[in-house]
């Protein structure tokens, strides 16, 4: 039963009560909207509850764009602003998790495990992950459920990007559970601002986006991850909001000009900067998850694209009220071969790393 059709059901009994001068009012629109809560409140809540809407968010993008830093920065910012966050970790691949998470793919199956029986290289071994998670599907169910009453969920998938634009079985995971637990999930795609600082690169993101977008069909927000070095790449091309907006993509065959390998392939880049542009979809926000307005910023829009904010979930509005002025990511980061130790208190640390 769809989720509105004790509103519906509740709206055709005040009807034909009014038909019969008991409940309905047709000069005191007021008095018809108590008698429908009243109708609703007592026929119909407990329907309503038991269909409870889960909100949360799907976390892609390529290896290294900074999904687990994203999960872990993320979690922190939504349990300061009063949500209770769960976090799902479904990559065989992450060793070192920096959060805690509520469930974990390891304790189904491991990536090493697959790669061994199996003779598979890593990339294999994550789609055999991923068909065996799909097939296992009433697994992760059955660890969801004590979360679903009243936590916001984050899921850190792998970085094979073929999993989210060419297999099905990742995607087939996600709507089976989505179907199942009445979840409300937008699908994060994250890509590592860098790729701005090559007109080819950034052509390869747009194309990566769309084909993720359109295979997915989620409501669906890409990130430009890692903002916060966008400076330390030299200049670029065009302004910032040029990659953001990604409205007129013909300006980067100039760029694309200049360098003879890629004049080679002028027609191809025209054709497919033709189609991002044909289905008008991709744009870009941007993130530095070490900054809390723009993580913020990045809330409201996902809350938007998913319903949360629609939702009439208690407190909300004032939500956002409650960030800690100080607020910090805490945890480990890697910059430019600089270790980061970020403190509760926003203190950073900073040492070589052993492998820059
Ligand atoms: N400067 C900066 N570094 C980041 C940011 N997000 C992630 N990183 C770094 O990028 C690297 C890869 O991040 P990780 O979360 O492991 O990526 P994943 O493979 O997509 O899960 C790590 O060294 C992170 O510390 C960010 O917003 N700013
Ligand atoms: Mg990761």
């Amino acid at each position: 039963m769809p989720w509105f059709e004790p509103v519906v059901t509740a709206i055709r009994e005040l009807s034909s009560s009014s038909h019969h001068g008991l409940a309905g009012n047709s000069e005191n629109p007021v008095a018809n909207l108590s008698s429908l809560t009243l109708i609703l409140s007592k026929k119909e809540a407990s329907n309503l509850e038991r269909k409870i809407m889960v909100f949360g968010q799907i976390v892609i993008g390529p290896p290294g764009s900074g999904k687990t830093t994203y999960c872990n920065g993320m979690s922190q910012f939504l349990e300061l602003i009063g949500r209770k966050v769960a976090v799902i970790n479904l990559d065989p691949g992450n060793d070192a998790l920096p959060y805690e998470c509520a469930v974990n793919i390891e304790d189904l199956i491991k990536l090493s495990d697959v790669m061994n029986e199996h003779s598979l290289g890593p990339n294999g071994g994550l789609v055999y992950c991923m068909d065996y998670l799909e097939k296992n599907i009433d697994w992760l169910e059955a660890k969801l459920k004590p979360l679903l009453k009243d936590h916001y969920l984050l899921f850190d998938f792998p970085g094979q990007v073929e999993l989210f634009f060419l297999h099905e079985n990742a995607k087939m995971a996600i709507m089976e559970l989505m179907k199942k637990l009445n979840l409300r999930l937008t699908a994060v795609h994250l890509v590592d601002a860098h790729l701005c600082s090559d007109p080819g690169k950034y052509v390869s993101a747009l194309l990566l986006s769309l084909s993720t977008m359109v295979h997915l069909e989620l409501p669906h927000v890409n990130v430009l991850s890692k903002i916060d070095l966008i400076e330390s790449y030299g200049k670029l091309a065009f302004n910032l909001d040029f990659y953001t907006d990604a409205n007129d993509l013909s300006y980067l065959q100039y760029c694309l000009d200049q360098d003879p390998c890629a004049a080679k392939y002028r027609k191809l880049t025209k054709e497919l900067c033709d189609i991002v542009e044909d289905y008008s979809l991709v744009n870009f926000t941007t993130l530095d998850i070490q900054d809390k307005e723009s993580v913020g910023n990045l809330v409201k829009l996902i809350d938007k694209t998913n319903g949360y904010i629609f939702a009439g979930i208690e407190g909300s509005a004032v939500e956002f009220s409650k960030i800690a002025p100080s607020w910090n990511i805490r945890g480990t980061c890697f910059v430019k071969g600089i270790k980061m130790d970020i403190s509760e208190g926003g203190n950073i640390k900073h040492e070589r790393s052993p492998h820059p």
